[in-house]
């Protein structure tokens, strides 16, 4: 039987764990919430989810929501074409990164995004905050640059865990660029990370799991 898979577009957990579904091809049935309390906080989610929030699956009776949980749930359940690698060391590396993308990379997202995208135009722009958010990332960013060192992805020579989590994230930084391009983020992105998102924007995983509102 299918999973079900509980996804919002724009989510970078959600997204990871969509990349994690495709990486393991395994069978899912992809159901899109929008962000409104009519869909997230409807009665139906919440029995699946109390929290309200994406992403979530279902796999026969198993229910399972965060994103860490799932992904592990889904190794574990489904150890074929792991995500982790093989080996306790690139084990550790490709969980040390993902919870690095959640605990250091994402808050920083997710300030740049009040600070811009989710800030009504009306409100104009804190200038000061957002030289600070961006600063913050760039600091951040050398954290990941050492990680990636000569390689071609976080994981290695093949995507695995670390890049389904970190890739999203760091796309987001690039989705504001492409939305505010004068917020001055573009002239400090480093020239890896181009690099890296180019390599992982050609990946069919990726090409197919693009989040569907930033199409068109
Ligand atoms: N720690 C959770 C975070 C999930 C999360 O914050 N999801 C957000 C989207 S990025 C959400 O569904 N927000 C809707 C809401 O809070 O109402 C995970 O890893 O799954």
């Amino acid at each position: 039987m299918a999973i079900t898979f509980y996804y919002g577009s724009g989510s970078p957990f959600a997204w990871k764990v969509w990349c994690v579904l495709e990486h393991k091809q395994l069978p899912y049935e992809w159901k899109r919430l929008q962000f409104n309390v009519a869909e997230l906080k409807s009665e139906a989610f919440l029995a699946v989810n109390p929290r309200g929030k994406v992403p979530a699956i279902v796999d026969e009776d198993v229910v399972v929501y965060e994103s860490n949980a799932i992904v592990e749930y889904l190794e574990e359940r489904y150890p074929e074409r792991s995500i982790l690698g093989s080996g306790n060391a690139n084990r550790a590396r490709n969980r040390r990164m993902a919870a690095e993308a959640d605990h250091y990379l994402y808050p920083l997202q997710r300030e740049l995004f009040v600070q811009t995208l989710f800030r009504p135009a009306d409100k104009g722009r804190d200038r000061a905050a957002i030289d600070k958010a961006i600063e913050a990332i760039v600091h951040e960013l050398a954290h990941w640059e050492r990680s990636l060192g000569s390689a071609q992805y976080f994981g290695g020579d093949e995507p695995s865990l670390a890049d389904w989590a970190a890739f999203p994230v760091m796309r987001a930084f690039v989705r504001v660029e492409e939305r505010e391009p004068d917020n001055g983020l573009g002239d400090k992105t480093p020239a890896w990370m181009r690099a890296y998102i180019a390599r992982m924007e050609a990946l069919p995983i990726i090409q197919k799991t693009w989040p569907p509102h930033w199409k068109g």
